[in-house]
């Protein structure tokens, strides 16, 4: 594969926008309302009054704001430069670890800014559904402060097995949403939930979050690709996170497919929260700062309710994740 250079991915940006002939502007007072599409190496697109901008960050803006800016970021442009960023509601980030640096020490890594709602978009099949994957992004949205939904995209794939994997879900009472692009199954309905908000697509490669994107924005540039037959796994077509507006006041943010969710920063006291059927039995066990983890079974009431209200897998997806924080 070639990387493409910093230079070279901006050139390319600056060709596509000029393809579809809109406009790239100049922009010379004070406006508060610009919202990052977009951002390469030292420049950004923004929207301001439904017509793109392209806007320098340059060292100045670095040295005077000290920030970067992320798509859904509101920025105060001035002579074609942001010169302020408007205060964030929210961020979404994840944790990722760097090799380049020393032992391999976690980063943050903001996705986007300024999230009314955030999809976890995965498929029933192709790639195949991974629950457990599930877990972890209501891991990351619930310590974020995030509402969020599930979108269980390709439902024209969708056998019993994948059906009961939904059924769970939905009795432990998150939102979830069964979503086909080539039956057209709940697009309307998912326009319906998104609707007046800022939301975010997010999830693994190939499961449809640009196929998504497209059905609402309609916009032919967004790429789509197809999975790769030998691993059966998304190929990592969107490689920027990027802001698209479907009406007035609706956006969404598609983003990359990811890998993993890597959760080792977290507290380990905090991730039994996340699990909703944890919360009628956390205060039961023997001991307050019980983990459900290594206690014996007698002090455990967690423990005790696997096989009974809390699944196994649930269980066992909750352990995983303590496991790995305790493992850092
Ligand atoms: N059968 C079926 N295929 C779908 C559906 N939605 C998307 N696909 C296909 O799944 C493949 C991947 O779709 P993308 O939209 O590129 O997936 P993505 O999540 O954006 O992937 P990344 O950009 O790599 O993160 C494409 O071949 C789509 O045509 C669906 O509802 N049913
Ligand atoms: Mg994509
Ligand atoms: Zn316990």
């Amino acid at each position: 594969m070639i990387k493409i250079g910093h230079k070279k991915r901006y050139e390319n940006i600056k060709k596509e926008y000029k393809k579809k002939e809109q406009k790239i502007n100049f922009i010379s007072q004070y406006d508060e309302t610009s919202i990052v599409i977009e951002t390469t190496y030292n420049n950004a697109f923004v929207y301001n009054n439904n017509e793109i901008y392209e806007v320098t960050l340059d060292k100045k803006f670095k040295s005077i704001i000290n920030k970067t800016i992320y798509p859904g970021d509101k920025v105060v442009l001035k002579d074609n430069k942001i010169v302020d960023i408007v205060k964030r509601r929210n961020t979404l980030f994840r944790f990722k670890s760097d090799s380049t640096k020393l032992n391999n020490i976690n980063t943050k890594q903001i996705i986007a800014t300024n999230i009314d709602l955030a999809i976890i978009v995965v498929a029933v099949k192709e790639p195949l559904l991974h629950p457990k994957f599930i877990d972890r992004y209501i891991v990351l949205l619930e310590a974020s402060d995030i509402p969020y939904i599930i979108c269980f995209n390709k439902c024209d794939l969708l056998t019993e097995k994948e059906q009961s994997i939904i059924d769970l879900y939905n009795k432990l009472g998150y939102k979830c949403l069964k979503t086909s692009i080539k039956n057209k199954d709940s697009i309307e309905e998912l326009k319906d939930l998104i609707n007046n908000k800022q939301v975010i697509f997010v999830g693994h490669s190939g499961v449809g979050k640009s196929s998504l994107t497209n059905a609402i924005v309609n916009n032919k540039d967004i790429k789509i690709n197809s999975i790769g037959s030998k691993s059966n796994k998304g190929r990592h077509t969107t490689i920027k996170a990027k802001y698209y507006k479907w009406n007035k006041n609706s956006s969404i943010i598609d983003t990359p497919g990811i890998r993993s969710l890597d959760l080792k920063n977290y507290n380990v006291y905090e991730i039994k929260k996340y699990f909703k059927e944890f919360s009628l039995y956390n205060d039961m066990c023997k001991y307050q700062d019980c983990l459900h983890y290594e206690e014996p079974l007698e002090y455990c009431k967690i423990k005790q309710m696997v096989g009974l209200n809390i699944t196994k897998e649930r269980y066992d997806s909750y352990c995983k994740i303590i496991e790995e924080i305790l493992s850092k």
